[in-house]
């Protein structure tokens, strides 16, 4: 039943989230259905930084950010907010069961617990309260290109770092609907209160069920800057292939950032309605994972521009 269907998601986290979601489309399941369980098991996970686990902000608060969109432009998001473990569901809930698109901070924590999640404790995993700590001695916002959860450096699966406080899902099902999700802690020790691109519909994600998908990661305020997911979508609308409109979209950011563009990551991920996918990050390091009928499951070591 799964016949073209196809999951990619950022990050070596990616291939235990895409394993996630390839339950619902190996079952010919709905592509809206596969991003959220997909993206579900990172926020569960004690070993990554997503979710309830990930980051703080520098007041030493856990704030996370999720948004989704399905293949008929219904899109739901949630942002800073706190001490709820599946953000995305929450996501999914305000798109499916609210006149709204986006709740935010205490009225996103009240819908969610008005609609039966659980109120988890407020308190930080050991490895966020050891980088918490260690981050204390300086109190200098500093993300560190492919590192954004500063002072997490743990091994990931495949040997790479798995300390991305973000994971970015795409889907397509054998009907050939598109969809995505994306969910974060947001960047290690920010601003209290500040929101980067993943819970923005157009900047962390976009779907056009008749052009593609898009997704990115990296330093939300320069994906917000060229409103990037959806550009990479109008992209291919003009016939660019995914890898090459996320390409592009890069390039966007590089003329802007000028000499800075070296001190930040920013990566995008795309599918194509056609089942075509790609990648294109501005510096090395980027990988995303795909998994398919045909070759189960692969992390693809996305190119870059710097
Ligand atoms: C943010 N884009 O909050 C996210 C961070 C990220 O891997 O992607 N980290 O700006």
């Amino acid at each position: 039943p799964a016949g073209k269907a196809l999951v990619i998601s950022t990050w070596d986290a990616g291939l235990a989230a895409n394993l996630g979601a390839w339950k619902v489309l190996s079952k010919g399941g709905r592509a809206l259905d596969a991003v959220e369980a997909g993206v579900m098991v990172t926020e569960s996970s004690q070993n990554c930084c997503v979710g309830l686990g990930g980051n703080p902000d520098r007041d030493g608060i856990v704030t996370l950010d999720a948004c989704i969109m399905d293949d008929k432009f219904n899109c739901g998001s949630v942002a800073a907010l706190e001490r709820i473990k599946h953000p995305i569901s929450v996501a999914r809930r305000v798109m499916e069961r609210t006149p709204h698109v986006m709740l935010v901070g205490e009225g996103a924590q009240q819908f969610a617990v008005a609609q039966g999640f659980p109120l988890e404790p407020q308190k930080l995993s050991p490895d966020a309260e050891k980088a918490y700590r260690e981050w204390l001695k300086t109190s200098q916002y500093k993300p560190v290109v492919n590192i954004e959860n500063t002072g997490n450096k743990k091994v990931g699966p495949v040997g790479g770092a798995n300390n991305h406080d973000t994971i970015a899902m795409l889907a397509q099902d054998a009907q050939g609907n598109l969809s995505g999700s994306c969910t974060t802690s947001g960047m290690g020790f920010k601003m209290r209160g500040r929101l980067g691109d993943s819970p923005l519909i157009g900047s962390g994600l976009f779907v056009d069920n008749a052009v593609g998908a898009a997704a990115a990661t990296g330093q939300g305020e320069d994906v917000i800057r060229i409103a990037g997911a959806h550009t990479v979508v109008e992209l291919m609308r003009q016939g660019l292939s995914p890898t090459a409109a996320c390409k592009a979209a890069v390039e966007r950011v590089a003329k802007i950032k000028g000499d800075k563009a070296r001190e930040i990551q920013v990566c995008f991920i795309a599918v194509n309605n056609q089942g075509q996918h790609g990648a294109f990050a501005l510096q090395k390091g980027f990988s995303y994972a795909v998994c398919d009928a045909s070759n189960q499951q692969q992390l693809i070591n996305s190119g870059y521009l710097l």
